[in-house]
């Protein structure tokens, strides 16, 4: 039986080696997961791994060196884009990723992300918003919807109190130092199917060097969000999609 199954005509599916064997450190059913995968899987497709380096900041996302087999760079809370940039640009011939959270790219970090977005960098962002600041316990974050329940909004975001939730993709989309500008999600097979292209084109046109391609991924946060996590998948098609439209927002010329 054992023989049977491990003939290679009879696997169907096998872990990308670039995501280790490590145990995850994301609650069940949470979108980061399946993001990492996607992005692995592209960087192994491509046959990049030697030459790929990813910045991680601080958000739930913060041991991703722990899951992504490549090399790594820790960055403190919103800071990945300053540092991706000065990776970069010392070794203009890596790729270079970001992978930030909402908190981590539309709040502490927003400074650092209009920055390179503006200044044209050459290097891909993956961009997770979940609307909530996640590992900290589910606190408002600036992408957090109206009415939305939070630990620091328990009554719903009320706009005329806490303002509007920040469109940060369709805001660095108008900005020169952008070429490729998207919207995605992780939540259904052909979703990853597309996000995963997504990711791919994104890689692909660091190297003509025409800018920030940038990928978002709307996620759910089912711990954050107090939901199960089918329930938070649902709950994010009815209420993020129609806030956060998917979809490419920015083509290349
Ligand atoms: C300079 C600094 N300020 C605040 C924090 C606390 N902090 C850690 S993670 C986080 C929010 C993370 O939210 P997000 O970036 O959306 O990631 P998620 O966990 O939702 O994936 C905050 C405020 C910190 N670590 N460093
Ligand atoms: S707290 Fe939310 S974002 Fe963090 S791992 Fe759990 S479900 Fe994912
Ligand atoms: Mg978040």
């Amino acid at each position: 039986m054992e023989d049977t199954i491990i003939k290679t005509e009879n696997i169907v599916f096998k872990k990308t080696e670039l995501l280790t064997d490590n145990e995850l450190s994301y609650c069940p059913g949470c979108g980061h997961g399946t993001a990492h995968r996607i992005i692995m899987e592209v960087i192994d497709e491509m046959g990049i791994q030697a030459d790929t380096i990813g910045v991680a900041p601080v958000g739930c996302s913060v041991l991703a060196y722990d899951f992504m087999n490549i090399d790594m760079q820790q960055a403190a809370h919103g800071r990945a884009p300053a540092v991706a940039t000065g990776i970069k640009r010392v070794l203009p011939e890596k790729f270079v990723f970001t992978y930030q959270g909402d908190g981590d790219l539309a709040a502490i970090g927003t400074a650092e992300t209009i920055h390179v977005c503006n200044r044209g960098e050459h290097f891909t962002m993956i961009f997770i918003n979940n609307g909530i600041y996640g590992m900290t316990g589910g606190q408002m974050a600036p992408t957090t919807l109206p009415g939305m329940k939070s630990s620091t909004s328990p009554y719903g975001r009320d706009v005329e109190m806490m303002g509007h939730p920040l469109k940060m993709t369709e805001l660095i989309a108008n900005l020169p130092g952008t070429c490729f500008v998207t919207r995605q999600a992780v939540h259904t097979p052909s979703a990853v199917r597309k996000a995963k292209k997504a990711v791919r084109k994104a890689f692909e046109l660091q190297k003509e060097k025409k800018g920030i391609s940038f990928v978002e991924i709307v996620s759910n946060c089912n711990s954050g969000w107090k939901m199960t996590p089918v329930q938070s998948n649902k709950w994010m098609e009815d209420n993020m999609f129609p806030y956060y439209p998917m979809g490419d927002i920015k083509l290349p010329e």
